[in-house]
């Protein structure tokens, strides 16, 4: 797939841009345009084949052109000329979060500083904070922001990673000697960001499979290779790992690469208890192999109910497993609706009528239309006036639909007191309020906690949005007591968003313990075009990872039981 390396290099043009102090609007559209192709679930080249590059939202005939030239040529002029004149180890100080062109200049023209390394030492030396304009918190600041970015940039996000690993599931099939193929490890568990990806392939010619694997226009560098394995690093940085097994033992090398290390450490235990040995090639009592080619064969001859691969972390669900106390988890099809999306009333691509649209395509009952209120400004905010035009709107569309049905909704913007930004007057006026921070990140956990629990006890709120604030691998939560926010939310009737955007907020661990509070769940897409809606898969995982049942989930009730 070669959404990744062109939206890398549209996302260089534009940090570049930004370095050079260009037009804002210029290096937007390329940040814009770059995230628009990491969120695209369809092959970048399919729709240029189709000539369709233009209809991709964000996409203008000029970004168009730049596409075309990088999928024909590999190359984009533009990127090339504006690499020669700078230099990489300033580019990379654009990742690091908190710090901009401006503070990036400066570092550069005073202490000589173009790369991360420099910054780092600087930092840890102390001489940052004698700088003009900076101090021992921006120091501080910086350092922590280093310490994240190490953190971030060895694991892969889950959305991405997955978008991916299905292009190359699909490629592997393309191989005639391909019989079976399928992710496992940490993507396949689900987890929020991974180290690598781990495929698996089962066929007639092994050696073959592992040459197709090979010659994939992605595989940068190929780290090993061997008779039943290749390890390769894709342009764009993703380290996968292929092992070609026995069709006779797929289902074991599923379930082991699959892991968690940690849950198949857990299962072997009790394997040796019952006198049997198990290990990626089957289940074996003496000599001889009594189960292998399906993980739910795996599952029986150990005297386990099957574990769906989100719930393998070793956090207690062999033993739950045993005891009959598995969740039975919450799936998508359980879905009935997205409370939680945006409009181009705000900060959103597509219409009203669109999102709709795309929604019933999906067999959803209901949306939620749930725009940004008037304090979000740089997400086009919906002010008085706005709103209230857009619950007419709202009204007037309904009448004309049969089967669906619009909630009237906003996503109103916690202040930093903990009040709503919309008055009453209009909060009384919509069906469904969702409250969430946007602003006043660094507050203390005790401040943070309060603001939290006094929108929380606002009346009219229905949901907390991204509770935590997280954006995975972008912007660590703020300080909160989630124990708190979840009782707080229990006792009010609020439930908790489970944001399956980039947020992926609340994470899994979060999610298991505000439902020890007794807190209930929507899960969302805070989508914010028609493609997006389509991330509900990613919130569902995470939700079944934080072991919720389709009856923790107000999103899986119908239409009539949320009126
Ligand atoms: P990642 O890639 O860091 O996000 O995490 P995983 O879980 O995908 O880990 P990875 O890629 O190193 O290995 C894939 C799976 O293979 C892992 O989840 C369990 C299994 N595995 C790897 N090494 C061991 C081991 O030493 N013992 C056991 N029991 N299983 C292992
Ligand atoms: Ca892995
Ligand atoms: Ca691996
Ligand atoms: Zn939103």
């Amino acid at each position: 797939m070669e959404n990744q390396r062109v939206a890398q290099i549209f996302q260089e043009i534009g940090d570049i841009l930004e370095l050079k102090g260009e037009n804002r609007f210029r290096y937007l559209s390329y940040h814009r345009a770059a995230q628009t192709l990491l969120n695209l679930s369809k092959d970048i080249r399919k729709i240029y084949d189709n000539g369709e590059l233009e209809g991709i939202p964000g996409i203008g005939k000029a970004l168009a052109e730049k596409i075309a030239e990088i999928l024909n040529t590999g190359k984009c002029g533009t990127h090339e000329r504006l690499l020669a004149e700078f230099d990489k180890g300033l580019l990379e100080l654009l990742t690091i979060r908190g710090l901009g062109p401006k503070k990036i200049k400066k570092f550069y023209d005073e202490l000589g500083i173009d790369n991360i390394g420099k910054l780092k030492t600087a930092a840890e030396k102390g001489v940052l904070a004698d700088l003009e304009r900076m101090g021992e918190k921006s120091q501080a600041d910086i350092l922590k922001a280093i310490q994240e970015h190490e953190k971030h940039v060895a694991r892969s996000h889950l959305i991405t990673a997955t978008f991916l690993a299905e292009f190359l599931i699909g490629y592997m099939k393309d191989c005639s000697k391909v019989s079976r193929a399928e992710y496992a490890g940490s993507l396949r568990r689900g987890r929020e960001t991974v180290g690598d990806i781990d495929i698996l392939a089962t066929g007639k010619d092994h050696n073959q499979i592992i040459r197709h694997f090979l010659a994939h226009q992605d595989v940068s560098l190929v780290l090993a290779q061997g008779e039943t394995k290749a390890s390769v690093i894709l342009e764009g940085g993703v380290q996968v790992d292929l092992r070609v097994v026995d069709e006779k033992s797929f289902g074991a090398a599923l379930y082991y690469f699959t892991g968690s290390k940690n849950h198949n450490i857990a299962t072997r235990k009790l394997a040796i208890k019952k006198g049997l040995k198990i290990n990626e090639y089957g289940v074996f009592k003496g000599e001889k192999s009594i189960a292998g080619k399906t993980e739910k064969e795996i599952f029986k001859v150990l005297g386990l109910p099957y574990i769906i691969p989100e719930l393998r972390e070793d956090q207690g669900e062999v033993q739950a497993g045993f005891d009959g106390k598995l969740p039975k988890s919450v799936e998508l099809a359980d879905i009935r609706g997205d409370l939680h999306l945006h409009t181009n009333w705000s900060d959103g691509r597509n219409t009203l009528e669109e999102m709709v649209a795309a929604a019933q395509k999906l067999g959803y009952e209901y949306l939620c239309v749930s725009d940004h209120s008037t304090s979000a400004r740089i997400a086009n905010g919906l002010d008085l006036g706005r709103i209230k035009d857009q619950i007419k709107q709202v009204e007037a569309l309904n009448k004309r639909l049969r089967g669906f049905k619009v909630f009237k909704g906003a996503e109103v913007d916690i202040l930093t007191d903990g009040s709503l930004d919309f008055p009453d007057e209009i909060l009384a006026q919509l069906d469904w309020i969702t409250a969430s921070v946007h602003s006043k990140f660094t507050l203390s956990s005790a401040e943070q906690t309060a603001r939290l629990i006094k929108a929380i006890s606002n009346p009219y709120v229905h949901v907390l949005g991204h509770p935590t604030g997280q954006i995975v691998n972008r912007r660590e939560p703020y300080e909160l007591d989630i124990a708190a926010v979840a009782r707080a939310a229990a006792k009010n009737n609020v439930a908790l968003e489970i944001n399956s955007n980039m947020r992926l907020d609340l994470s899994a661990t979060n999610i298991r313990i505000a439902k020890e509070h007794g807190v209930k769940f929507v899960i969302n897409t805070d989508a914010h075009s028609i493609d997006q809606l389509g991330l509900m898969r990613f919130g569902v995982t995470t939700a079944r990872r934080g072991w919720l049942e389709k009856g923790d989930v107000l999103n899986t009730l119908p239409i009539e039981a949320l009126d």
